[in-house]
């Protein structure tokens, strides 16, 4: 995997994060940092050793501050349209990307950057986080999902409040309406936001997957179908080595020894 100018990747063991890097413009996403995004996720989906994908900003002052306005001022209609497409591209592949992926919020998530702290599986923020979705001050409305998974993440009526109003609001307000799922202090953060991802990493690696599958394939599936979903990945794992390791080390007392990129089974 290659850095780009403006995203940046870190391998720590099984754990990667992702920082993007262009604090100038407080890590707006232009086409340039949409279209890096795709190639590291494209690359982060075919690598079986990753346990856990950690995404940030760079800067300290924001995650990313939205969609790049200078970029976005004069685009037509149809160039409008194709920039949402490479926003939704990005965000789809995030949020349906096999390993777990952490929006580690350290500043400013706005606009285009909440919504692409969305596509994560979940949110954690430092108190000095401010997010919004500011769209309709700028005459616009979210281009990236942010009317379709804001509402599903924290109930339609809160989001429509929201998104209407173009509100700014702080981490433990974000932490109160189920947005986020922790408020770090900002001295801690990066040990707390290692400390979340290497527990993930620790864990049986079928099973972490298996439960992403299944948490993001239910949510366009009704309820029976989606338990059915549930059963069978479930089931499945019962073949696994990881499972006979797991269930073994409970039973022996002891910790269990899982290997991220070893026992692959069909999930
Ligand atoms: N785009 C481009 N540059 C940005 C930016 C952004 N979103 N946000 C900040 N910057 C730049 C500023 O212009 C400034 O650049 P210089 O003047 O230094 O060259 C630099 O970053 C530092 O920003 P400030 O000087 O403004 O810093 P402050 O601390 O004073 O204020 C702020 C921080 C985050 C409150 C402020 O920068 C701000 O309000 N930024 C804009 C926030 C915003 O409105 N974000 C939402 C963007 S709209 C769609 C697709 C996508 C979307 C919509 C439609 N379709 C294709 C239909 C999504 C839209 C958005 O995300």
């Amino acid at each position: 995997m290659t850095n780009s100018e403006h995203v940046r990747m870190q391998r720590d063991g099984a754990v990667m994060t992702v920082t993007i890097d262009r604090p100038k413009a407080l890590n707006a996403l232009n086409a340039a940092v949409l279209d890096a995004l795709h190639a590291v996720f494209t690359d982060i989906q075919n690598d079986r050793e990753l346990a856990v994908v950690v995404l940030t900003g760079a800067g300290g002052k924001a995650f990313v501050a939205g969609a790049d306005i200078a970029e976005m001022v004069d685009l037509t209609p149809e160039g409008a349209h194709a920039f949402a497409l490479k926003g939704h591209a990005v965000c789809a592949l995030i949020s349906r990307v096999g390993i777990p992926v952490i929006a580690a919020v350290d500043g400013f998530a706005l606009g285009g950057g909440l919504e692409l702290a969305l596509a994560c599986d979940f949110i954690v923020a430092s108190d000095k986080s401010r997010f919004g979705q500011p769209e309709t001050k700028l005459g616009l409305i979210p281009g990236f999902g942010g009317c379709v998974r804001l509402p599903r993440r924290i109930g339609k009526a809160a989001a429509a409040q929201w998104i209407y109003s173009s509100d700014i609001i702080d981490a433990n307000t974000a932490l109160r309406m189920g947005l986020v799922t922790e408020v770090i202090s900002s001295e801690q953060f990066s040990s707390r936001v290692n400390a979340i991802a290497q527990a993930i990493a620790s864990r049986g690696p079928c099973a972490v997957r298996a439960a992403k599958r299944v948490l993001v394939e239910s949510e366009d599936l009704d309820m029976i179908s989606a338990c059915a979903l549930e059963a069978k990945a479930f089931s499945s794992l019962f073949a696994t080595p990881e499972m006979r390791e797991g269930t073994t080390a409970f039973l022996a007392k002891r910790e269990p020894v899982f290997c991220w990129g070893g026992s692959r089974t069909a999930l």
